[in-house]
């Protein structure tokens, strides 16, 4: 459907933007991070889904550079926070195995951050694990090198795709994100409940943080909350939002 051309124009005419999506801490009742979620406004065709160019981006290795605008637009979104105020919010970028497999990938981070003047510990990136299976010992040196730095690590869509609890036991990381699919009907699902019971038990005993997705309703998040679950991201609070509107959103909520 796109290619190489229309994304390179993208990224040259700055057609892209970041929307962010709040976690709430329900038992402090606090904003305690944003998920960064890239959209596409195309000129004619108007918002595309990341899930519509990612993976074109993710062959093409544009990625890459897509990558870095999407850091340095994160960057000034921390700084944007801070003037108003927001001095603990973390924000969250997704990173595709395609930029967290780049050799360099630590270091032009590290660059980036500098040249903001943003503290490492405001970002986290969420990554998944099917950049783990073939590259265990890299992904650990990567890992590594993000906590040197003061970069915190999210798995992203916990439970789906290749988990491994091999993966928890090696990888030193500060987050798991339990996947909406669990999420979603876990008030009904007893399997589904299982899984989400066991992965916030599980993040409890490796002090990990967890964060639950896709919360949509308030019987979702008396449900979570009820399994020990406090991070909360979802429809229930907010879609992702454009800069502009997640400031009014902030200003509404305290
Ligand atoms: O925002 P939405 O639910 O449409 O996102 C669809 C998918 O695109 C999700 O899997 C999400 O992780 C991914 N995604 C969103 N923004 C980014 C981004 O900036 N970089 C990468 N690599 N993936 C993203
Ligand atoms: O893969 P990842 O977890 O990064 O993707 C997050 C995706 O989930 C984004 O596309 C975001 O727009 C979407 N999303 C966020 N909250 C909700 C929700 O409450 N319900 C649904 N259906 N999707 C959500
Ligand atoms: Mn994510
Ligand atoms: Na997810």
């Amino acid at each position: 459907q796109w290619f190489h051309m229309d994304l390179t124009k993208a990224l040259e005419e700055e057609q892209f933007r970041l929307y962010f999506q709040p976690q709430v801490n329900t038992k402090s009742n606090e904003v305690t991070g944003l998920e960064a979620l890239i959209r596409w406004e195309h000129p004619e065709r108007g918002t595309i889904s990341p899930a519509d160019f990612i993976p074109l981006a993710e062959v093409t290795g544009l990625i890459v550079p897509l990558g870095q605008w999407t850091l340095r637009k994160a960057t000034e979104q921390i700084l944007d926070l801070e003037k108003l105020g927001f001095m603990e919010c973390v924000v969250s970028v997704n990173i595709s195995a395609v930029e967290f497999q780049q050799p360099t990938f630590v270091d032009q981070l590290e660059n980036i951050l500098q040249e903001a003047g943003v503290s490492p510990g405001k970002l986290r990136l969420e990554i998944t694990e099917t950049i783990a299976m073939d590259y265990e010992e890299f992904m650990i040196e990567q890992l590594n090198r993000l906590n040197e730095l003061g970069v915190s690590v999210a798995l992203d869509d916990f439970g789906t795709g290749y988990s491994s609890l091999k993966h928890l036991s090696l990888f030193p990381i500060h987050c798991l994100k339990i996947d909406r699919s669990f999420i979603k009907d876990a008030t009904t699902n007893a399997k589904n409940e299982g899984i989400t019971r066991s992965i916030i038990d599980l993040a409890e005993h490796l002090q990990l943080e967890v964060v639950a997705e896709g919360i949509e309703t308030e019987e979702d998040l008396l449900h979570v909350q009820s399994m020990g679950g406090q991070t909360i991201q979802g429809y229930y609070f907010s879609k992702p939002l454009p800069p502009y509107q997640l400031n009014e959103w902030l200003s509404n909520f305290y």
